[in-house]
């Protein structure tokens, strides 16, 4: 039993007998494509969780956005994982997190790591990029680390790690940088024999056509994670039949939160509440949402459970 102490006061079905990473490893290496949603606090958390989302992507990008800075490394990790680990508590679902490069070398990163398993999550995902680095989707400069650098950093992520469950994953930015599929696949075999547990292959084409035969050449040596930002319209089943273990929706839920926020502002300056009320959230929802109604019967609860005392 490896939950967190909030997870058990807030929300009790969370609780399991797996550790955090063996229930992640078991999404990735089911037979059907794991869905996981991306989160950036403990609100997107709860909502994706409540959604039926098996796992969680803690999305550097939204979390950076979140917290009103760029992907850019802009945020310093010792933020991140205070929101990460509020994200882990929210949501009672296995949190794979966005370590970005490791914020430096091969010590930053596994400090990093340690964290992220000591705070509850079930993995970190570590990109072969290079301090500060760029969200993968802006401008050109995507300068790849050294390969036997990247390779030390996953082994140090490895080797200070208590619960050999938890999942290291290795995200190759070789066809972002426009590196080419060669030398995508001479990362991602460097790192699998490095110890990473599943490649992270990143593309931002409108189609599948470059993960496809990313693919077909790796043929099932790890499982393969994606995020398909770009190539959303490709059907879930295409995934499926190229042997993809899991599916990030990374920036989504922040994105819409982002549309509903602007039109609640709009909407309430140029026409006042009136006009917001029946297009946002009841306060009720919300407080069915955050847990309200086990706060109110753990207090009768509590109240009960030593009141003859209270007459002695
Ligand atoms: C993130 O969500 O921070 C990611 C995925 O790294 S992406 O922004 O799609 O590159
Ligand atoms: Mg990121």
């Amino acid at each position: 039993m490896t939950t967190t102490g909030s997870q058990q006061l807030h929300w009790p079905e969370a609780e399991a007998e797996a550790s955090p990473g063996a229930r992640l490893r078991a999404l990735l290496t089911s037979p059907e494509p794991a869905l996981l949603m991306g989160a950036h606090d403990g609100l997107s958390a709860r909502i994706a969780a409540d959604s039926g989302f098996p796992g969680l992507w803690a999305s550097g990008f939204c979390i950076s956005t979140a917290l009103g800075v760029r992907d850019s490394d802009e945020a310093s990790w010792t933020d991140l994982l205070g929101m990460i680990a509020r994200v882990v508590e929210a949501a009672g679902l296995p949190v794979l997190v966005d370590g970005d490069t490791g914020y430096g070398n091969f010590n930053t990163a596994r400090l990093f790591t340690a964290q992220a398993e000591r705070i509850g999550a079930a993995g970190v995902c570590l990109e072969d990029k290079i301090f500060p680095k760029m969200n993968s989707f802006v401008g050109d400069a995507h300068a790849l680390a050294p390969i036997g650098e990247f390779c030390g950093k996953i082994a140090a992520c490895r080797e200070v790690l208590t619960d050999p469950e938890f999942v290291v994953v290795a995200r190759v930015e070789a066809l972002i940088a426009g590196a080419g599929l060669a030398e995508a696949l001479r990362r991602a075999e460097a790192y699998r024999r490095a110890g990473a547990d599943a490649i992270f292959i990143h593309s931002r084409q409108s189609t599948i056509k470059e993960i496809a035969e990313f693919a077909g050449e790796w043929d099932g040596r790890l499982p393969l994670v994606i995020a398909p930002t770009t190539y959303h319209s490709t059907p879930l089943e295409e995934f499926a039949e190229l042997g993809i273990s899991g599916v990030i929706w990374a920036n989504q839920s922040m994105r819409a939160a982002v549309t509903a926020m602007r039109q609640a502002c709009r909407s309430l300056l140029a026409e006042g509440p009136k006009a917001v009320e029946p297009t946002i959230a009841t306060l009720n929802e919300v407080f069915t949402l955050m847990g309200y109604q086990k706060l109110a019967a753990d207090e009768e609860r509590y109240a009960r459970l030593h009141s003859d005392l209270d007459d002695s």
